[in-house]
């Protein structure tokens, strides 16, 4: 199948089609292995956080010299046995709550963000077309929107660049739904008044799928009530476990390190590279995209700006990948970092992890390939459920970011040869206020 008429294959006109999957609330018999203590481990280098990472522990949390992360109080005696120092708290309900209150900010369902794209696409739809990614382990579909001035056969004449963005490969990441979710409404919302929104809508061929892994988000969403703490997709493993780790799902080094093959583990990485539908959905969308040169993954939290290689201590370029790339990744992790004040690394600086979506991305690729972990900072400061009067910050402090890589999608290279755009160095107007005070001047 060619490009053209696999995208169009993909496409779909209304919300009937898009399957919603049977039971939004069912909750699996098997008892699933919770966690109850937030650990926090002695760690002053990358060494010490890759030992925990290859132990098989998904850590939530870097200090200069201690990490963090979910377990229970089995797991302190087991990673004693590595030598490390570890304390165990037990987990606070509040950091569980998703908060919701009829007249405030909440997180947006699985349902509502399907219907949101949907009736994006209905009241733009020269701008938007709703399509399904493909369908989930539980059979949902994955909802995405192209959003272009231009028609996918213009697109292809033109040789338009292609920009992919992504959010929720983690159920309990529920701020990296919020932010692509906005920013794809934002940029229709945008595209009749703002000049340069326009210039860059009708110029490149933009992709938004704000839910990767809907029926682990589906899981883990509740409205206004405790969520689940869920990370992995919701595959019945066979042994009454659930859930591969969809970010050590990818087949770039996978299986190399800081992931598991113990079912449980909340790293999990499959039985296969891309043996989860997740995954296959999208390694069929970004293989069939020759143009396509940026994509960013949103997960939470940690405020941090990552680019490959994570399954490598090695640099871009010192054993693969291209080294002219490495300066191109970080000029623009750097640039980043002005607006979101976030900080930016080599995705390896925080801990070894094979399998994830940005080293296939630019290791098969070449696509200029990032992570950002929003907001919070800390557990301590609501962890995977901060209260949902962040969102709106932190997509203020997100949009130039994007759309910074949004303009150099055309050619990342460019951001070592010319200054960034006028209307990236004041302040964007977002429609409901303006953007963050965190914003700088260049
Ligand atoms: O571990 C992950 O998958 C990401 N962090 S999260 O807390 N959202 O789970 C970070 C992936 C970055 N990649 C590597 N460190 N390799
Ligand atoms: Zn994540």
């Amino acid at each position: 199948m060619n490009m053209m008429s696999a995208i169009r294959g993909r496409a779909l006109r209304g919300m009937a089609v898009l399957a919603l999957g049977a039971s939004t609330l069912a909750v699996n018999a098997a008892v699933e292995t919770k966690p109850t203590h937030y650990l926090e481990i002695e760690a002053h280098d990358k060494d010490t956080r890759s030992l925990v990472s290859r132990a098989g522990y998904a850590i939530d949390e870097v200090r200069s010299d201690r990490i963090f992360l979910l377990g229970r109080l089995e797991d302190v005696a087991r990673l004693e046995r590595l030598s490390l120092k570890v304390k165990a708290r037990p987990l606070q309900e509040r950091w569980f709550a998703m908060d919701a209150s009829p007249e405030a900010a909440r997180y947006t369902s699985y349902a509502e963000v399907a219907q949101q794209l949907k009736d994006l696409e209905a009241s733009n739809s020269s701008l938007v077309t709703l399509m399904s990614l493909g369908r989930s382990t539980e059979g949902r579909d994955v909802p995405m929107v192209r959003i272009s001035g231009k028609s996918i056969a213009q697109a292809e004449g033109e040789k338009l660049p292609v920009i992919f963005y992504m959010g929720c490969h983690h159920a309990r990441e529920h701020l990296s739904v919020e932010v692509p979710l906005m920013y794809a409404k934002y940029l229709v919302a945008n595209y009749a008044t703002n000049a340069d929104i326009k210039r860059l809508v009708d110029s490149r061929e933009i992709y938004v799928a704000p839910i990767i892994n809907p029926d682990g988000h589906v899981y883990d969403y509740r409205n206004g009530i405790r969520g689940q703490m869920w990370r992995k997709n919701r595959r019945a493993n066979g042994d009454g476990s659930y859930g591969v780790d969809l970010n050590r799902n990818y087949s770039w080094g996978w299986g190399t390190g800081g992931s598991d093959t113990n079912t449980r583990s909340d790293v999990y990485m499959g039985t296969a590279p891309f043996s989860e539908a997740e995954t296959q959905n999208v390694k069929a969308f970004v293989d069939m995209q020759p143009r396509m040169t940026t994509l960013l993954s949103t997960h939470t939290f940690s405020e941090l700006i990552l680019y490959p290689w994570g399954g490598t201590y090695d640099k871009i370029g010192e054993k693969q990948g291209n080294p002219a790339d490495l300066p191109v990744f970080e000029k623009m992790a750097r640039d980043m970092s002005a607006w979101n004040k976030y900080t930016p690394q080599q995705s390896s600086d925080l801990y070894i992890a094979s399998g994830d979506t940005t080293d296939w991305a630019y290791g098969t690729h070449g696509i200029f390939a990032f992570t950002f972990e929003l907001s919070p900072s800390s557990m301590f400061g609501g962890g995977f459920y901060p209260s949902p009067a962040v969102i709106e910050p932190t997509f203020n402090a997100n949009l130039k970011p994007l759309l910074y890589m949004l303009e150099f999608a055309n050619d990342p290279r460019r951001v070592l040869t010319e200054r960034i755009p006028n209307f990236l160095q004041t302040p964007v107007k977002i429609g409901v206020g303006i953007a963050s005070a965190k914003d700088v001047q260049f």
